[in-house]
């Protein structure tokens, strides 16, 4: 036991060396520049099949951001307020907009992400809870928007290498500019994009 314990202890003093931007060495920049130029620039080529369609993506994906949102300034309560409308989005969703193929593709996300946003929306106070859901559900996301496009946003795909206990996560957000919902005002800058999904 102790030596798992040890191993861990080595694990998270790395992961938070390589998210102290303040105290960044010149290899530590190095790195972070060659992973801003090896950002991914990702057409967005699968739009929904309809407008209908579009305007219900735009709407789960507006609820998601209100959420990330919420995060980024640990705001627990409204992070609980935009779980529900997130639910909601999901379950107000017109399947019939879509072809066979496409409605079992959102099934399969919206069962699992609706579960997560319920989650999110029952737990007002426990933030640390909602984030374990919200490591789920942004994964959800970044399928959905691979499947059904960005709603006519450009969205970016980010990761931080330290939330999830140091496992690592992705968030989607509509700004380049890195605001981390898992850490809040702890870290705000921690992570970086990975892709950007253009309109
Ligand atoms: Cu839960």
């Amino acid at each position: 036991m102790k030596k798992i314990f040890l191993g861990l202890t080595a694990f998270t003093a790395i992961a938070l060396t390589a998210c102290g931007s303040n105290n960044t060495s010149t290899t530590n920049n190095q790195n972070a520049n060659a992973e801003t130029t090896a950002v991914k620039q990702v057409a967005d080529t699968t739009p929904a099949n309809t407008a209908t369609a579009n305007v219900s993506v735009k709407n789960i994906i507006d609820a998601y951001l209100q959420l990330k949102n919420a995060f980024t300034k640990d705001n627990s309560s409204d992070a609980a307020a935009a779980g529900k409308t997130l639910q909601a989005a999901f379950e107000n969703f017109d399947v019939k907009t879509l072809s066979a193929d496409k409605t079992k593709s959102f099934s399969d996300i919206a069962d699992d992400a609706k579960e997560h946003a319920e989650h999110i929306g029952a737990n007002g106070g426990n933030i640390k809870h909602q984030r374990e859901h919200f490591v789920m559900l942004s994964k959800d996301m970044a399928d959905l928007i691979k499947t059904f496009g960005n709603g006519g946003q450009t969205l970016y795909k980010d990761f931080c290498p330290m939330a999830n206990e140091g496992k690592g996560a992705v968030w989607i957000s509509e700004m380049k500019d890195i605001k981390n919902p898992y850490l809040g005002k702890a870290m705000p800058t921690c992570g970086s994009v990975k892709e950007e999904i253009k309109q």
